[in-house]
């Protein structure tokens, strides 16, 4: 990385500074300590933890993984992990010794019902820490339980209980939306809730199907095959939902996260609107080592046009 490199991506999310603006998105190497403390140790701005639930969760049967390896086709990958994670303490206590001199870290949850949400929510304010809260409202994969971002009166519901037990600011993961009269109606959920702070778009793109050629069956187990998808498959999605809700939301910062594996991939999430960028799929393939190549592919075409900082392209997409 060249020695210009802190200084011109250097930026700030929620006031918090941040030596960068690429982080972990949820799932990908934050489900146990020893990942956690990669991440800690990496040259990522921040990171996420993996979502929980109140228990732990063995998940779904495997494979329930599959990585779309980009000869013949596009790169990404299908997922149905179906929430395996160590249940909502072993991330507490995680944040209780997490280093946030390092930098911020965001725990993620996903509990299976409204109640096991506010359970944990209120255990997270009672532990009074500097980690910050998202929501993941969009999991795809738990056999026979609806998205609650796709279910609006639901998602209405969660705003409101969680605002009124957390009290302070937190933020949202949501599924990708396909219609302009869904970006509306999410948009306009979100702002009657001035606690969501921000709002991180994209989950996977749920229930795809990828199936081999050669032995005609699916390429991962549960739900018959059917999973999330990431990768270069959801990128122009992922940039949509993210300058959707930019536009939308002005009063909440937008992390992006979909389809990023290059400097230019972040370019675009934050020409788009992004203020944090998150990298699923080509961090679960490559590793940590994949956050200075992306910046340094990121500070190489800021050098290019001749910009000094992220604020200063952030959000700066020009339409025809
Ligand atoms: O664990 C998963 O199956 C999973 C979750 Cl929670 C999520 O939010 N997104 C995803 O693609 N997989």
């Amino acid at each position: 990385m060249s020695n210009l490199t802190p200084h011109l991506l250097a930026t700030q999310f929620l006031e918090l500074p941040l030596n960068n603006p690429l982080m972990n998105a949820s799932g990908v190497w934050c489900s146990v300590a020893s990942q956690l403390e990669a991440l800690t140790e990496s040259a990522a701005g921040a990171m996420v933890s993996k979502s929980c639930t109140l228990q732990p969760r063995d998940g779904n049967p495997e494979p329930r993984y599959r990585v779309l390896d980009g000869e013949n086709q596009p790169f990404g990958s299908i997922n149905s992990m179906g929430l395996p994670n160590e249940g909502f303490n072993y991330y507490l206590r995680y944040a209780q010794r997490h280093d946030y001199e390092a930098k911020p870290l965001f725990i993620s949850l996903s509990g299976l019902t409204l109640d096991d949400n506010l359970t944990m929510v209120d255990a997270l304010k009672d532990a009074v820490l500097p980690a910050l809260l998202e929501i993941n409202l969009s999991c795809p994969n738990v056999p026979g339980k609806s998205q609650t971002g796709y279910d609006f009166e639901a998602m209405d519901m969660m705003l409101a209980e969680v605002s009124s037990g957390y009290q302070r600011g937190f933020g949202v993961k949501l599924p990708p939306y396909f219609d302009m009269a869904h970006f509306d109606e999410a948009a306009e959920i979100l702002n009657r809730y001035p606690l969501v702070a921000f709002v991180t778009c994209i989950n996977s793109i749920g229930n795809a199907l990828a199936i081999d050629l050669d032995s005609e069956t699916t390429l991962i187990k549960p739900k018959d095959g059917f999973g999330g998808l990431g990768g270069d498959f959801v990128l122009p999605t992922a940039l949509a939902n993210v300058n959707a809700f930019y536009r939308r939301c002005p009063e909440k910062a937008i992390i992006g996260c979909g389809g990023v594996k290059s400097g230019r991939d972040a370019f675009l999430h934050i020409l788009a609107g992004a203020t944090l960028v998150q990298i699923g799929t080509s961090l679960l393939e490559e590793g940590p080592g994949i956050f200075p190549r992306v910046q340094t592919e990121l500070a190489a075409i800021m050098v290019k046009k001749g910009y000094q900082s992220v604020d200063e392209f952030r959000g700066k997409l020009k339409t025809l």
